[in-house]
């Protein structure tokens, strides 16, 4: 059977591999038939041409092992079914022959199989090149991404190990195409989830590890119990506990990574020790002796103030009043009950945000190279995906909003940039629309006029600035956008479901409907000098290096929450488009979590919003696929007799050769400056069954050859 032949015998029972080869591409129902078709048989991976789409299978599929390893290094993209290890190994060679920077970028919603991707990622990276002298550093790759999610990573009513924080990694190869060392930038840490959880979610992992650790002996060191409904922070108590999450082995995991990652002992202690604090704080209350606010249990109190290493007294004060230093002098004032339990919580958040940035920073050193010259990198980004809950807050506008941006980066890299390539090579062509999302880009982030620009105005102005004023204000100011919904501008069906202290942004993926309470707060992200300063004359020394004092003195007002995201967001985008992209398209099957169920309709939504079909159809309106000349001629020149053994002259007039000598017709391909463009996939699957018999043909002469000679 030719290759050919096999391509249509299979096409019945388990689709096309690659959505360009489908012969009705505009349309949506065959596309998402072809996905389906393959999912059934297991088949989650289907390429548009270059980008891979991975639908989340709900169960371990047998397909990441050793072997498959094996079997799809150094191959050529068409020549091996497509798999996530295909897209690493074609991003590896890049690097490693083309000298080439490469990123990873990973999309989809929330449970789509982002993490699970970045992973299998690293696994190949890891064992593509059996190396004894880096395996120290693999192994710290993969110890530093567990750790990680233990502290960045909890159970959303959307995914069980659900990442509540961006996450780019550096992966840094020397000339010989070994992993050497790494980076870690971590992106907003959704902190707010430290004292509070919506029914049915978790507290971050670790605290659950933690407390199921085994050890009552460290545990009362630390002052812990393990009962979960003891702790005000852990909001779902005893049903924290759950059959399907092994917290216990896990942290058993969770301290290799740390030996791994040489944490000395000491630090490894402070580090429970905060956690410890952290969770203890949770349980302080206050009430009123003669008129004075105070912490109802004081002994509580100093075993807090000992897990955090700080002065009770000290503490005490802190947590209970607040110095408010003005031109002419400082004035301490006493804290109210609920300024006072707010104080409580932003020392809880902010202590639990500063750790997990100490601990990327830690692992940082641990991956850090010997020398930074001659390097290349490899980068791979796992962020947060696209958030819809019951109620959304801040949290889900910061994490939509940098779905957003990706979003806008794949359409620049993706569809302005095929379009490109056709004018930089000099190739005629029809061009295609696409929804842009830049208009809600705009909307939130838009100098003086966007959605930041606002809130960060309202965070600053002085007087009764509150979340429902920062509503009116957006209101009014936004209201005329056509992404932007207010109360009073939603049909009368929306209403019903609106409050009043909601606003809605239709967003690339769909309409999300943002609660306006803690808005204000959480973007202000304030926690009181007071308790900085207690923080800052720690024993802990993990303590007193991320409270510095250093930070009392600076009078600048720092940024807002948001705005500090925003920053970091444009500096990754920089990082990211200087970069040679591979496009991982994430879509989540079903939303219960059941192996193997293709639920047609979520499927349709994630299609649309991610753009798949623009995607394609762009695809096709070019040229399926595109060869440089050399590398062409090089594999295929045997089928000529002009080219064989060897062409002498311009690469460029070898292939104008070959491909007449093939019978190719004039509409199948076109040349450009640097590259062959060849329009259907059938046309290159015939030269290479015909490079395959070929080859065969020459062997047999070979060997009939080398028979009569012996
Ligand atoms: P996410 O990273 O995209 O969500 P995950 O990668 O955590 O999603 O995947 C969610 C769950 O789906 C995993 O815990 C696995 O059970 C399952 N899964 C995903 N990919 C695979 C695969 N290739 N094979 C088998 N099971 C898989 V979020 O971090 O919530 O945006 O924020
Ligand atoms: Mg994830």
């Amino acid at each position: 059977m030719t290759r050919m032949e096999r391509e249509l015998h299979h096409r019945d029972r388990v689709g096309v591999q690659d959505a360009v080869l489908l012969e009705n591409y505009t349309d949506e129902a065959e596309f998402i038939g072809n996905l389906k078709k393959r999912f059934k048989e297991d088949l989650i991976y289907t390429y548009i041409g270059q980008v891979l789409i991975s639908v989340n299978p709900y169960k371990e599929l047998n397909i990441y092992t050793a072997n498959d390893i094996k079997a799809y290094t150094r191959k050529h993209f068409f020549e091996v079914p497509p798999h996530i290890f295909a897209v690493t190994d074609t991003a590896y060679r890049s690097l490693k022959e083309e000298n080439l920077e490469q990123c990873i970028l990973i999309s989809g919603e929330s449970g789509a199989g982002k993490t699970e991707a970045s992973r299998k990622i690293l696994q190949y990276i890891a064992e593509v090149e059996q190396n004894g002298k880096v395996k120290t550093v693999k192994n710290k790759l993969m110890e530093s991404t567990f750790l990680l999610e233990a502290f960045g990573n909890a159970k959303t009513n959307r995914n069980d190990n659900s990442s509540r924080f961006g996450k780019y990694m550096d992966i840094m190869f020397n000339f010989e195409g070994d992993p050497v060392a790494g980076n870690v930038l971590s992106y907003l840490l959704e902190k707010s989830r430290v004292i509070r959880q919506a029914p049915g979610e978790r507290n971050f992992h670790i605290f659950y590890q933690l407390l199921s650790s085994g050890s009552n002996e460290t545990l009362e060191e630390l002052h812990l119990s393990h009962k979960l409904e003891g702790y005000y922070y852990l909001t779902d108590g005893e049903k924290g506990k759950l059959k399907y999450i092994d917290d216990h082995g896990d942290f058993k995991k969770v301290k290799t990574s740390l030996d791994t990652l040489e944490f000395p002992e000491d630090r490894q202690k402070e580090i429970f020790s905060i956690l410890a604090a952290i969770l203890n704080l949770g349980n302080i209350n206050f009430h009123t002796i003669n008129e004075k606010l105070k912490v109802r249990q004081l002994e509580l109190l100093e075993t807090v103030s000992q897990l955090f290493g700080c002065n009770p007294e000290s503490l005490h004060n802190a947590l209970t009043h607040r110095t408010v230093e003005t031109t002419r002098d400082t004035v301490k004032t006493p804290l109210d009950y609920d300024q006072a339990t707010y104080a409580r919580d932003a020392l809880a958040k902010a202590a639990y945000d500063r750790l997990f940035s100490w601990l990327v920073q830690f692992i940082n050193r641990a991956l850090s190279p010997n020398d930074y010259r001659k390097l290349l990198s490899m980068g791979i980004l796992d962020i947060y995906g696209f958030e819809i809950f019951d109620k959304n807050s801040f949290e889900q506008l910061c994490i939509n909003f940098c779905n957003e941006k990706l979003q806008q980066l794949f359409i620049e890299l993706t569809l302005k940039s095929e379009q490109q390539e056709y004018e930089n090579e000099g190739i005629v062509w029809h061009k295609v629309d696409y929804f842009d999302n830049k208009i809600i880009c705009d909307l939130i982030e838009e100098r003086h006029k966007g959605m930041i620009s606002l809130m960060d105005e309202e965070c600053l102005r002085p007087g009764d600035s509150s979340d429902l004023t920062l509503l009116a204000k957006l209101d009014k100011r936004l209201d005329s956008h056509s992404h932007y919904i207010s109360h009073k501008k939603a049909d009368s069906k929306m209403q019903k479901i609106m409050g009043r202290d909601e606003f809605c942004l239709i967003h690339y993926a769909g309409s999300v409907t943002y609660n306006i309470q803690g808005f204000l707060e959480k973007n202000q992200d304030l926690l009181y000098r007071d308790l900085r300063e207690v923080m800052s004359n720690s024993t802990n020394t993990i303590i007193s290096e991320i409270f510095p004092a250093a930070e009392l003195k600076s009078k600048k007002m720092p940024d807002t929450a948001i705005t500090k995201f925003r920053n970091s967001l444009n500096v990754l985008l920089t990082i990211l488009t200087e970069k040679q992209p591979s496009y991982i398209r994430c879509i989540k099957s079903n939303d219960n979590k059941a192996p193997g169920y293709f639920d047609d309709q979520l499927v349709q939504h994630q299609v649309q919003y991610l753009g798949l079909m623009e995607n394609l159809r762009v695809r096709r309106a070019g040229f399926a696929y595109r060869r440089i000349y050399e590398k062409f001629l090089n594999r295929y020149k045997s089928l000529c007799k002009n080219t064989w053994p060897n062409y002498r002259g311009d690469p460029k007039d070898g292939v104008h050769e070959l491909v007449k000598s093939l019978g190719y017709s004039s509409e199948e391909y076109g040349l450009g400056k640097t590259k062959i463009f060849i329009k259907h996939p059938q046309t290159l699957f015939k030269t290479e069954d015909a490079f395959q018999a070929k080859k065969h043909e020459i062997a047999a002469i070979i060997q009939s050859k080398w028979k009569a000679i012996l």
